[in-house]
């Protein structure tokens, strides 16, 4: 497969200045016939390139006249046209497609009968030749014919212009968008569909038809996506000053959808996961989800079409300024704190692992096989957090003057990472020269402080040390601008007032010209080696470092245990106080890990015990985050952090620890539960959703001790729960046993639920992630239930990507399960590889464990590798997993 690189890019030799579409769409074949006005860009003979797949080529004219046959080449990617006008011509292209049959969900593709396209990133090439290429802008309309009783819905993007009814029972609509766009944005969906139907009038007073289209039996189901619209519409006018700008906007939901949703020009496309929420049937992190994600893709209307990327590997121009806001927008709505602690832990988790194995790549790659393949938590997670660290450094005013500079300049336009960096600089009159190499170094820097006060002078130092790996192909790193947010407590748990700070031989002012003081300074460590130092600190501070997680890296500190339960108890900054009891865990967990190899018996430090006493107790605070700080780091976390990492051992010592929580704390947990039941009705307030995530973490602890009456207890739980959040969650506590009661709750779970297919792929999923021994067995023995279906990607992430998330049994000495994920793998290959290679992605990190996993892992990577007509998807990270 052929390797494509950044510093290969060449603009387009012709414009796409208008396109005219027209689809037939059949039961056999859908013909498409695509009208061009070319624009040729440079002199002289050049070729026009079209990208093309699987395509049946019917007709090729220019200005009307058939292309000679010695014009122009088709090959199984391309269609290449030589001996073109120089002055600007009509091409005309008819090609036949098969939409029934195209089971990658890229391109034109049926989902549950109804028609509809993924184009993001390369496949519009699946439906017509053309430049398919993000720097390819053009004016598009649409017009689709089809069968009206089928599919009595014809929608695609832009404005409706004309409808009607032809012969033989088919019918048409014509859609025009008067927005330029690049075709990675193009959407067509035709079926049976009809729509919750609202409105949002707009600061300017444009009145905007607001339309979600769902099977008619999941209308009711719409009503949260709706209000999540409305909110994503008002915020974005309320923060940033953008409005939409067409008198429509759509949102379709597919059962069938590669990712979670898609942000074509006013026709955003949605697995329904993402969509669809009722409190019987979704929980509260999908309620969450959905707001999110409606809101992100809204979000893209001006961060990502208004102003689009100039090559795919700017995706993070787009994909990390659109989850930043997405973030933001999250935080706005809920508890901040609570959402930070959230996405950190997400990036902390998936991406800081990325970024340490054989997949690391910078946020803006260097190269790709597969542009598919870069859609990573490297581009969209470790991505928003260089556009934070922009407000972090510019401050919330700056980085607003940032972002209108941005679109003043580049509305319209196809651009770089280098265009979004100079309008957030220029806006501000900053140079931070050592900034730009966030997107172009990968690795996580690790950032080393000590700290040290000084009595007689009052002062207290923090001296830096900032490494960054080497990673796959960049062996050498150079420091990077890293902001480092300070905060000082006294030894009453008060933030100190910080006046002024020493940079080397420069001296800063903390103080506003207002005489306001800061309590929370923002340290620039650009260097390798770096040295600040506050001036008149009164007495001997406890250190709140990375305030915020103010950065993505590795902080290593000489922050003591003492320190770091005074910081659980008094930061002000709630991230940070939850990040104190989170490094405690983590140390605990490596040395009773390290305890367990060696054989030797194990204990939890009464103090650690205590400390989780006292947060579950402490009713000052809010009840979510007492949730996060009740919950362990994951076992992934900390395998992260070994040097061997030892899948039996850390999973012996999670179980272990979480026990040893409940057996000590049992009486607190059970008030909690007693004190956090639901009311009938389904609240979805804050305070409500805070009271049942505390109510079920600990549920959860006590579970674990699995004794019978508290058994009975989750069982009654999850017979009388009013809502999907109490009865999922009473569920993996009742299965954290196995036994009959296991057994007859899943039961009953199914019996239930057996008609809601998102439900029961809650249900894969809590079976595929379980401990259970030898769970390998029950996991293929699901392959084969009616409720699994591989070609649904849903289905396939809850089951597959549920099963490899249990490492345990994903880890099986035996090889079970490294042997279960690669014949689950070139299965899926044939059908979608795009699920596929997320689905390979989880052997990437093999050389992580002792000698035994590593061969036999290996020896799976190198099965699927030697696989005749293999995808390029599954290629590339099989291949450089193997590297
Ligand atoms: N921009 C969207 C990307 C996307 C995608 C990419 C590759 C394959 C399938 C896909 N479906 C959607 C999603 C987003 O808003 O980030
Ligand atoms: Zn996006």
């Amino acid at each position: 497969p052929k390797e494509i690189f950044l510093k290969d890019y060449k603009a387009p030799n012709y414009a796409f200045e208008k396109v005219d579409l027209k689809f037939v769409l059949g039961e056999e074949k859908t013909l498409v016939t695509s009208s061009i006005h070319v624009i040729p860009k440079s002199s002289g003979d050049t070729p026009l390139i079209l990208d093309g797949e699987r395509l049946k080529l019917v007709t090729l004219k220019i200005n009307g006249s058939p292309v000679p046959e010695d014009n122009y080449k088709v090959s199984a990617r391309k269609l290449h046209l030589t001996s073109l006008p120089s002055s600007p011509f009509d091409l005309d292209i008819v090609t036949e497609i098969e939409p029934q049959n195209n089971t990658s969900l890229e391109g034109l593709y049926k989902s549950t009968g109804n028609f509809c396209t993924q184009c993001e990133a390369e496949g519009f090439r699946k439906i017509t030749y053309f430049q398919d290429r993000p720097d390819v802008m053009s004016k598009f309309t649409t017009r689709i014919e089809a069968d009206k009783t089928l599919y009595p819905v014809l929608l695609s993007n832009g404005n409706l212009i004309d409808e009607g009814d032809l012969a033989d029972g088919k019918h048409y609509a014509v859609w025009e968008d008067p927005w330029t766009k690049p075709c990675y944005l193009f959407a067509l969906v035709a079926g049976q569909l009809v729509s919750r139907d609202d409105s949002f009038t707009t600061m300017s007073g444009r009145k905007v038809a607001l339309r979600i289209w769902t099977p008619p039996s999941d209308v009711p189901k719409t009503a949260h996506a709706m209000k999540s619209l409305q909110l994503a519409m008002k915020w974005d006018e309320e923060v940033f000053g953008l409005e939409y700008d067409l008198d429509l906007f759509n949102v379709v939901a597919v059962p069938d959808f590669n990712m979670g949703a898609m942000e074509n020009k006013s026709l955003n496309i949605f697995n329904s996961r993402l969509v669809l929420a009722s409190p019987e049937t979704a929980t509260d992190a999908d309620y969450a989800a959905i707001e999110g994600v409606i809101g992100h893709e809204y979000f893209h209307n001006w961060t990502g079409n208004r102003v689009t990327c100039r090559d795919w590997f700017q995706l993070s121009l787009k994909e990390g300024l659109t989850v930043f806001r997405d973030q933001e927008f999250s935080s706005d709505m809920g508890s901040r704190g609570v959402k930070r602690i959230a996405d950190v832990g997400r990036l902390r988790t998936a991406q800081f692992s990325q970024d340490a194995g054989p997949m690391a790549h910078p946020v803006r790659p260097h190269s790709y096989i597969k542009m598919d393949n870069f859609y990573t938590v490297t581009v969209y997670e470790k991505g928003a957090e260089v556009v934070r660290m922009y407000q972090t450094l510019l401050g919330k005013a700056g980085f607003r003057k940032g972002m209108d500079l941005y679109f003043q300049r580049h509305d319209g336009q196809a651009v770089t990472c280098e265009e979004f960096l100079a309008a957030m600089f220029d806006a501000n009159d900053v140079k931070f020269p050592t900034f730009p190499l966030w997107y172009a170094q990968a690795g996580t820097p690790t950032l080393t402080v000590t700290t040290d006060y000084n009595a007689d002078a009052q002062t207290f130092t923090i001296k830096c040390n900032q490494y960054v790996p080497s990673t796959p192909g960049q062996p050498k790193k150079e420091p990077m601008l890293l902001p480092l947010a300070v905060g000082l407590l006294d030894s009453h748990g008060q933030d100190m007032r910080l006046t002024s700070v020493k940079d080397g031989s420069s001296l800063h002012n903390l103080t506003s010209a207002e005489g306001d003081f800061t309590t929370t300074a923002v340290l620039h460590v650009d260097k390798a080696e770096q040295e600040f130092t506050f001036i008149d600190i009164a007495e001997k501070p406890v250190p709140s470092l990375l305030r915020n997680f103010s950065a993505p890296v590795r902080l290593v500190s000489d922050v003591t245990n003492n320190d770091l339960f005074f910081l659980l108890a008094h930061d002000s900054d709630q991230f940070n106080r939850w990040e104190a009891g989170q490094t405690l865990s983590r140390k605990l967990m490596l040395d009773l890990v390290s305890a367990q190899q060696k054989g030797e018996k194990l204990s939890v430090d009464s103090a650690f015990i205590e400390g989780i006493r006292s947060t579950i107790m402490d009713t000052s605070l809010d009840k979510e985050f007492v949730a996060k700080c009740l919950t362990l780091p994951g076992e992934s976390e900390i395998a992260d952090l070994m040097d061997v990492a030892d899948p039996d051992a850390i999973h012996t010592i999670r179980r272990y620890v979480i026990t040893q929580i409940a057996a000590n704390i049992r009486e607190e947990l059970l008030k909690t539960v007693e004190a956090n039941r639901s009311s009938a009705a389904y609240d979805p307030s804050h305070e409500h959703r805070a009271r049942r995530s505390l109510k079920n973490v600990s549920l959860g602890y006590l579970a674990s001790l699995n004794e019978p009456e508290i058994i009975d207890m989750a069982v009654d739980e999850f017979k009388n729960a009013t809502n999907m959040t109490d009865q999922i969650a009473a569920l993996a506590a009742i299965c954290q046993n196995p036994g009959d009661a296991r057994s007859k709750a899943l039961a009953d779970f199914y019996e239930q639920w057996k008609e809601e297919t998102l439900v029961i792929n809650k249900w894969l999923a809590l079976q595929a992630m379980s401990d259970i021994p030898g769970n390998v067995e029950n996991v293929r023995g699901l392959l084969e239930h009616p409720a699994f279906d591989i070609r649904n990607p849903n289905k396939v992430y809850s089951l597959i990507g549920g099963f490899c998330a249990s490492a345990v049994n994903f880890h099986a000495k035996d090889g079970s399960g490294y042997k279960f994920l690669a014949d689950v793998v070139l299965q899926l290959d044939k059908l979608n590889p795009q699920v596929a290679s997320r689905m390979v992605s989880a052997f990437s990190r093999w050389r992580r464990f002792d000698e035994e996993r590593q061969a036999l892992s290996k020896a799976q990577l190198e099965r699927i590798t030697s696989m005749n007509g293999l995808s390029d998807n599954v290629f590339e990270i099989a291949s450089k997993s193997l590297a």
